[in-house]
């Protein structure tokens, strides 16, 4: 292997090396090295008599104890990360003098962590929100953090109405309800009354809102960044990750089922994905607009309520970022990660976008007060792999021990003056003229809150569209309210005339008589999920039902060929433990059925043997599995007896025929048709309404 490109990322986890703790081999000992024999009783005045003060072992334990718990963070509380690296197709010095994307095939290591925005740290993974997908690049060039979430714009303009927002998005403040929803008065109330928040609320309420899997989302920087290359240069750019596995998200119904089932859903998936091997795989890609074409579009590049159109300005491939290391402690990497947009390296600079330059000085900030002090830089995952060295001198939990006299600059003390304020490969802001009186206004040019909302309700698919007017009707019909339902339906109307109809029907609000605005009619393709690749089975979930007289000889074959292109059967029983076979080697159950949904699987397959069928299908919670896949669009197997079963379930929903439902008498060519029905994800165009479940 080539060392110049894995050397990086071996420092990062040579360094980490550094800072693991094993117990193996140990013996308890007290913080300072103290060994201990014995820690079930106190230190007492007699066995029943009082606990003594100079216990220093029984009081340095409850103390730490009693201090093991920080703030969690004030939005993105709930998330889980990984390690792993990128590296660059080409070159793209052209644009950028940035060093992790000089050269192609060199890696940087980099940790990823993915989070939802409202609920608490404990909060469930599956609720309606976006995910936050933010990425430590640990360049030789010092740390870049791409901060970024899975859908393109933000709610608001300005920062300065941050805290509006997430205070109206949180639970509300007298009673701390909901936990992680926006559907409640005080969001709907904030956006509705905030119209340039409209954009994203089309976002948050499409499938976008509720990722099948961290591996299923794109990611996005939002902002309008600036590439700076050798000859000062400038160019805007949008940074897009696209997943490998194309985008998939869950439906509603199935997203609250796994809130209850598993709310660890979207996190157990990060983990078990890694460790199977299965790693992470996206493509950075880039819009690039020249400084030149600054004003040719018709909304304002600073503008994070805006996207640029696909089709406007192509994404350009970069290059590729690979997940595939767990981290070994969730406290001490995913919890103490410090993100900040302002970690920038050269070649990366910032444009004036005002929510970007409120970023820039709110997560510096805010990680004062969740990581108690000014040295959280020094945190083993924070830690960059180029060099650091400053004149910034203790604050608490200060890890390094600086040497020498001066702490300043410049000095004659230290040899050679250092630390030198060097030219070579310094940091230099982008030289961009600005002129301006001082004032509080909100641009004319970012005025228009509706085109791209329209833009967006244009390019969804019919099923995409049925579930958001869906989703609309589910959160608005939680508002208690009526001017707040009321008010949104108008703000729709001013996006989609038949969108606000629809929905007003389903919130008992008297629908608009006539559009506010005609529909532009503009549509662009890229923002529909229904084009994303659907070509893998990798890691896709199947949920097979078994119970006692299961023909397990050619289902061992169909799971085997299933397996080796990259899905994941699980056998669940009847009951826990093994099920009895028609060929007499019993087969062992993953886990008992009623510990786990459909929900939680990609697909539901009943395999053969009259017996076990039989005891399938007089287990009504067995029979769930197959109607509530089938209702949420699922693909449905069934084998021999197993596919009567199916087929009695299903009854007339079968009757126009459903490439989604693969029966078959025998096993053969059953994996394969049984694969391209599961790489396809969905099937939405089922007439769901008429399913019994
Ligand atoms: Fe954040 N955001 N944000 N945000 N944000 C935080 O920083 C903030 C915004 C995003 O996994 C906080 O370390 C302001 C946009 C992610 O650790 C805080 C504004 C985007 C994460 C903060 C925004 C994001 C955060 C809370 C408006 C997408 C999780 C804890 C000006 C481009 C990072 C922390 C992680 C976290 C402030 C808007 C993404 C308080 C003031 C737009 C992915 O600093």
């Amino acid at each position: 292997m080539d060392e110049r490109n894995t050397a990086p990322d071996r420092d990062k986890q040579q360094r980490m090396e550094q800072a693991r703790r094993r117990p193996d081999g140990t013996r308890l000992t007290t913080q300072q090295g103290v060994r201990v024999d014995h820690t079930d009783d106190s230190l007492s005045a007699g066995a029943r008599g009082p606990t003594l003060m100079e216990d220093f072992h029984a009081r340095e334990k409850i103390t730490h104890f009693d201090h093991e718990r920080i703030p969690e963070r004030v939005v993105h509380a709930r998330g889980a990360g990984a390690y792993g690296y990128f590296e660059p197709y080409r070159s793209m010095a052209e644009y950028t003098t940035a060093d992790f994307l000089a050269e192609p095939g060199r890696r940087t290591p980099v940790f990823v962590r993915f989070s939802t925005v409202a609920g608490s740290r404990g909060s469930a993974d599956t609720v309606r929100d976006v995910r936050g997908f933010a990425t430590k690049f640990y360049t030789r060039a010092g740390n870049y953090d791409l901060v970024g979430n899975n859908m393109p714009v933000f709610f608001i303009q300005d920062g300065i109405k941050f805290p509006d927002f997430v205070h109206a998005v949180k639970p509300e403040p007298d009673r701390e309800i909901p936990q992680a929803a926006s559907a409640h008065d005080t969001f709907w109330d904030f956006v509705s009354l905030q119209p340039e928040a409209m954009h994203t609320v089309m976002w948050l309420m499409s499938d976008r809102a509720i990722p099948r899997s961290y591996r299923m989302m794109q990611g996005f920087g939002v902002h309008t960044f600036r590439f700076v290359n050798a000859d000062g240069r400038g160019t805007f750019v949008k940074f897009h990750w696209k997943p490998k596995l194309g985008t998939h998200s869950l439906v509603w119904e199935e997203a609250q089922t796994c809130a209850g089932k598993d709310p660890d859903f979207n996190r157990r998936d990060l983990w078990e994905a890694i460790e199977s091997g299965h790693f992470l795989e996206w493509e950075l890609g880039v819009q690039l607009v020249p400084e030149s074409d600054e004003f040719a579009f018709d909304f304002d590049l600073l503008d994070a309520t805006k996207i640029i159109p696909e089709e406007q300005v192509p994404v350009e491939p970069v290059g590729r970022m690979v997940l595939d290391r767990n981290p070994d402690n969730f406290f001490a990497e995913t919890e103490q990660v410090a993100f900040h947009t302002a970690n920038v390296v050269p070649g990366i600079d910032f444009t004036n976008d005002p929510l970007l330059q409120a970023r820039n000085f709110s997560y510096l900030d805010t990680q004062l007060i969740r990581l108690g002090g000014p040295n959280f830089a020094q945190l083993p995952v924070n830690r960059p792999v180029a060099e650091v060295s400053t004149n910034q001198r203790d604050g608490y939990g200060q890890q390094d021990v600086h040497v020498g006299t001066a702490a300043y600059s410049p000095n004659s003390l230290n040899p050679g003056g250092c630390p030198v304020v060097a030219d070579d490969g310094a940091y230099r802001h982008h030289a961009e003229r600005v002129d301006g009186a001082k004032i509080r206004a909100r641009s004319e040019s970012f005025q228009d809150f509706y085109s791209q909302p329209t833009l967006f309700w244009n390019s969804m698919c019919d099923w995409e569209r049925e579930h958001i007017v869906a989703a609309f009707r589910f959160e608005l019909g939680k508002v208690e309210h009526r001017h707040v339902r009321e008010r949104t339906v108008a703000r729709l109307n001013a996006i989609d005339h038949d969108l606000a109809v629809q929905v007003a029907d389903g919130i008992g609000v008297a629908p608009p008589d006539q559009p506010e605005v005609p529909n532009h009619g503009r549509s662009s393709p890229a923002l529909s999920m229904a084009n994303s690749p659907r070509d893998s089975v990798e890691t896709r979930k199947i949920a097979v039902l078994a119970a006692d007289g299961i023909a397990a000889d050619g289902l061992r074959r169909v799971l085997a060929e299933l397996s080796e292109r990259g899905a994941v059967p699980e056998v669940l029983g009847v009951v826990d433990g093994t099920v009895t076979s028609t060929d007499g080697d019993d087969l062992p159950v993953a886990r008992q059925h009623g510990t786990v949904d459909a929900a939680l699987y990609d697909a539901v397959l009943v395999p053969d043997g009259a017996d076990a069928v039989a005891a399938l299908a007089a287990d009504g919670a067995a029979s769930r599995y197959v109607l509530t896949a089938f209702k949420h669009g699922k693909p449905v197997g069934g084998l021999g007896a197993g596919a009567d079963l199916v087929s009695r379930l299903l009854g007339d929903s079968l009757d126009g025929g459903d490439d989604g439902v693969v029966l078959s008498d025998g096993t053969d060519g059953f994996a394969e048709r049984f694969a391209a029905a599961l790489a396809r994800h969905r099937w939405f165009e089922r007439p769901l309404d008429q399913v019994p479940a």
